[in-house]
């Protein structure tokens, strides 16, 4: 018997404390069924990884949120990356790897380092601050853009479209339809700034469009993939450094930490994506009857991976939901991990290691001084609102 849980995890009471709901269906067993939305979960670490190392038997070509694309048409064209399986997925994932390769994030490391620097300059001057919007926010919203080769204008707007893509993999509730509504004034933007003449001809945008000219993709799958791009490259990072410094600020030890030793910053961030998982989950659909601890699960289920609960398994972890920056989290699922483990993770964490360094060595304090308050997102946990003040080291 596969137990049934009467639990929501798409809704303002689970977004606000998903830990008690995360414990019980651990619990519970390797496999739990939520009827609520007649689909399968697992959050045991060892199950989580199981399945996303597991693509034959668990596809994303049937779409990785809750709507299975062999059933319903899907409301975009899927992702050549995201929502595909070998062999199309590794074609492109080949192709995006090489864009996002070490090398190329390397090149970009100096620039990045000093709008880091700069940007906390800036807050630190101004003292009291959002540290979403003018932090989180702030940062990805310059780096990114200018490296994906993007004009200045609107960047912002990039929040609400991938707002609207990461909750869409969830139900069709009132938060998928608000981001909805709320990206629909952008989305003709979005489309126009994957052409190739929107983007400047060095940056991933124009690596990615130069491979259509080597005929490895077609000119308009390389508009698809630089729509990934868009995508995928802002709200996820924005709510990994939103992680880092709710993080720092709740634990002024762990600050004192990483202010001593300011080489923790890589660590520290990971350690955030650990505990904090900004992205919560995602769906996998069993190709076949598939085994998951003694139970069966036919063919054609929808499977919701919850990759924060495996992050915080303390099968897995000692300590779980403490942050300890100078533990070994290696192997944590926040960025998944097999053939669609995160493959911009290599962006990611320099721009975490960036921020997270110029705050060790800059800062003195980080402080909340007001109510922070949730963003609420199908997929990603993060804040809308967090006021803090900080003083100078
Ligand atoms: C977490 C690709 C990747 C990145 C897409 C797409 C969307 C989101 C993500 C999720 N993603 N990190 O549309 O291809």
């Amino acid at each position: 018997m596969i137990p049934a849980l009467d639990i929501d995890p798409f809704c303002t009471a689970f977004f606000d404390d998903p830990y008690p709901a995360h414990a019980a269906m651990r619990d519970a067993g390797p496999v739990v069924y939520l009827p609520r939305y007649d689909i399968h979960a697992v959050a045991r670490y060892d199950d989580v990884r199981g399945m996303l190392m597991d693509w034959g038997s668990y596809t994303s070509a049937r779409g990785v949120g809750i709507f299975d694309f062999a059933k319903e048409k899907p409301w975009r064209l899927p992702s050549l990356l995201l929502e595909a399986d070998p062999p199309l997925h590794d074609r492109t994932r080949k192709l995006m790897d090489k864009v996002l390769s070490p090398a190329a994030v390397r090149a970009l490391r100096e620039a990045f380092a000093i709008a880091a620097d700069t940007l906390i300059d800036d807050l630190l001057a101004r003292g009291s601050f959002d540290a979403v919007r003018d932090l989180a926010e702030a940062y990805p919203l310059t780096v990114f853009p200018d490296a994906v080769g993007m004009p200045v204008e609107n960047r912002r707007f990039l929040l609400p479209y991938g707002n609207m893509v990461f909750n869409s993999f969830g139900p069709r509730n009132s938060f998928f339809e608000t981001a909805v509504a709320d990206a629909e004034p952008v989305l003709a933007w979005v489309q126009a700034q994957s052409k190739r003449d929107a983007l400047s001809v060095t940056g991933f945008g124009a690596a990615i469009h130069a491979a259509a000219d080597d005929g490895d993709i077609s000119a308009a799958e390389a508009e698809v993939l630089v729509r990934s791009l868009l995508t995928a490259g802002v709200d996820t990072t924005v709510n990994g450094l939103c992680a880092a410094v709710y993080c720092l600020a709740r634990f002024p030890a762990v600050f004192a930490q990483l202010r001593a030793d300011p080489s923790l910053a890589r660590l520290a961030f990971e350690e955030a994506v650990r505990l904090e998982s900004p992205v919560q989950t995602f769906f996998r659909t069993s190709t076949r009857d598939v085994t998951i601890g003694e139970e069966t699960i036919p063919e054609g289920s929808k499977i919701l991976m919850f990759l924060g609960a495996a992050n915080r398994d303390p099968r897995r972890w000692e300590r779980a939901d403490e942050y300890d920056i100078t533990r070994r989290n290696a192997g944590h699922v926040g960025f998944g991990t097999g053939i669609h483990g995160c493959v911009g993770a290599v962006l990611a964490r320099l721009e975490g290691e960036l921020v997270l360094g110029a705050l060790a060595r800059k800062v003195g304090s980080i402080e909340i001084v007001g109510e922070p308050k949730r963003r609420y997102n199908n997929t990603l946990r993060g804040m809308a609102f967090l006021p803090v003040r900080m003083t100078a080291a």
